[in-house]
């Protein structure tokens, strides 16, 4: 058989097997057939050494016409092959947009984090740092720097959750204070919210671990005014301008004077009702003068420094909110509870 009539059928064959194709394996598979190193066509190019020199251009010429219509039809078959794969694949990963989406519950702030949230912004908003300290704490830092000796009775074991003699779980965040004025010289004005422990029984009102948030301000000539001034303000920007502060004597170890702050009561604004029990007033805050032996025992000079701490339970406050009847509401996680506080 002449090289004429063998060009002829190898292309014929490679047409016939081109029509058959339909995936890219095939495809690949046929172009390393004719044109790879070892491909028909590329063979027979290299036994054109063989025929007669004169022979030699026609068949170079024939040769390579063959090649080329077969590269320009395995390119088009190629290009064919990409848009069906880029089909199916389109296919493959489509995504239906008006399908209904799997329900994804959405969760709330907590009622306790929503009241938090709000009072750190009256008080940042006042000037305040925020401040937080550790849950378990030492004696020291709970009781002794607070003029809490050893011998008083609010240390008394029914009421502090022990972890060795002279560890605690924090009774109130009053630490994250005593801890800030040996850090930090005056002036001095932070809040520290936090969750505190006492070794209460649960019950309506009651709960070993609740959440406080107590206020510091230390500098020269603090007075007694500026308590009741900015425990006013926060009244004011918590309801609104028609709330008042009352201040009635208490006593604290920590502070001194002392005393038991009361708001007009936003329910009845002050006309007496059932959730003032008739006398106008909600108490909230207990504040005083930070005690001079607490200045100095935290490192801070009494003779030059003063100085009013306030302390306030968020349970109540979120109680007299949202009118819950029941602090263990607050901790059981009911969802059906707890979604009523969206704040959106
Ligand atoms: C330092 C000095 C003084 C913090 C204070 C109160 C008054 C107070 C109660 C409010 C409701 C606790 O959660 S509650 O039961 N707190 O009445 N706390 S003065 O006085 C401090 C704290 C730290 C160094």
């Amino acid at each position: 058989m002449d090289m004429q009539e063998q060009l002829r059928r190898m292309e014929e064959e490679a047409q016939s097997e081109l029509s058959r194709i339909a995936d890219r394996a095939g495809l690949d598979a046929l172009r390393l057939k004719m044109l790879g190193k070892k491909g028909e066509l590329t063979q027979l190019l290299r036994s054109m050494g063989q025929l007669p020199a004169q022979e030699r251009p026609q068949a170079g010429q024939m040769i390579n016409a063959v090649r080329e219509r077969l590269t320009a039809k395995m390119d088009e078959l190629e290009s064919r092959i990409r848009k069906m794969e880029r089909q199916k694949k389109l296919e493959r990963e489509a995504i239906d947009v008006t399908e209904p989406r799997a329900h994804t519950p959405i969760g709330t702030a907590h009622p306790i984090s929503l009241v938090q949230d709000q009072l750190l912004k009256v008080f940042t908003g006042m000037g305040f740092d925020v401040v937080e300290g550790p849950e378990v704490e030492l004696d020291m830092f709970n009781f002794e720097l607070l003029n809490l000796p050893k011998n008083h009775p609010a240390r008394d074991a029914q009421d502090t959750f022990y972890i060795e003699e002279n560890i605690v779980l924090r009774t109130h965040t009053s630490p994250v204070q005593a801890r800030t004025m040996l850090s930090r010289k005056p002036p001095i004005r932070i809040v520290c919210p936090g969750r505190v422990y006492r070794a209460d029984e649960v019950d309506a009102t009651h709960s070993p671990v609740f959440h406080q948030m107590e206020g510091l301000v230390i500098d020269e000539d603090v007075t007694m005014a500026d308590l009741k001034g900015t425990l006013d303000a926060f009244a004011k920007a918590l309801y609104g301008e028609g709330v008042t502060t009352r201040f009635r004597p208490s006593f604290f170890p920590f502070t001194e004077p002392s005393a038991e702050v009361d708001l007009t009561c936003m329910n009845c604004h002050g006309k007496g009702c059932r959730v003032c029990k008739g006398t106008g007033w909600i108490e909230v805050l207990g504040a005083g003068m930070v005690n001079p032996k607490v200045l100095d025992m935290c490192g801070i000079d009494s003779k030059k420094y003063s100085g009013f701490a306030f302390g306030v339970g968020l349970e109540r406050i979120v109680m007299l909110r949202y009118g819950i009847t029941d602090m263990r509401a607050l901790y059981e996680g009911d969802v059906r509870f707890l979604s009523q506080f969206r704040e959106d």
